[in-house]
């Protein structure tokens, strides 16, 4: 009698349990939440770790870039998400900027406020953005971060300079690319 009370209340507990546990988590919930959290680990032209980017998707419309960099020539510089997720020195590889409304540098879908590095070689940034989401970046040739060796002027070039060319209308005129991470789904990396 006391036997088949405790094994009916543990089955009322494992019930419980299982019920809870399932709940919480649906099917399919965690490996929807891997397509919602991405990083690029970058590397400079030697080969040399210099940071990672992580990227995750804040509802429907906004996408959390976190950056932390090191060793990395002080100074501002160039921060765009590249349509290819190539990385192969000198990161040509990973072509232009993503650019999914056929726009000019900086309407591109994949430019981004430019990086400060300090003079200790470190740099942190954090920044939304609603030019893209995640599942925009994971295309057929994935997508690439790539940090530049100058500052992006964000073709700003005042008319009384004369006309803005089409490698400004292009790029930001940001210069050699000094770093570069294919972008992965978290579970990836
Ligand atoms: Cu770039
Ligand atoms: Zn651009």
């Amino acid at each position: 009698m006391k036997r088949q009370l405790l094994l009916g209340t543990l089955g009322v507990l494992v019930l419980i349990v299982v019920t809870s546990v399932m709940t919480l988590t649906p099917p399919g919930e965690l490996i929807a939440r891997d397509d919602e959290d991405a990083r690029a680990h970058l590397q400079d032209g030697e080969g040399n770790p210099v940071g990672a980017v992580r990227l995750s998707q804040d509802g429907e419309d906004q996408v959390v870039v976190q950056a932390k960099v090191h060793d990395l020539p002080p100074g501002f510089h160039g921060f765009h998400v590249h349509s290819v997720g190539q990385c192969e020195p000198p990161f040509t590889s990973a072509g232009g900027h993503v650019n999914l409304e056929d726009a000019s540098h900086p309407e591109h879908t994949g430019d981004m406020p430019v990086l400060l590095v300090n003079s200790d070689g470190t740099g942190e940034a954090e920044f939304k953005t609603d030019r893209f989401a995640l599942k925009n970046l994971f295309d057929e040739d994935g997508s690439a971060i790539i940090v530049h060796a100058l500052p992006d002027n964000y073709a700003n070039i005042p008319e009384r300079y004369g006309d803005v060319d089409q490698a400004t209308l292009a790029t930001g005129d940001s210069g050699d690319r000094i770093a570069c991470g294919a972008i992965q789904k978290h579970g990836d990396s």
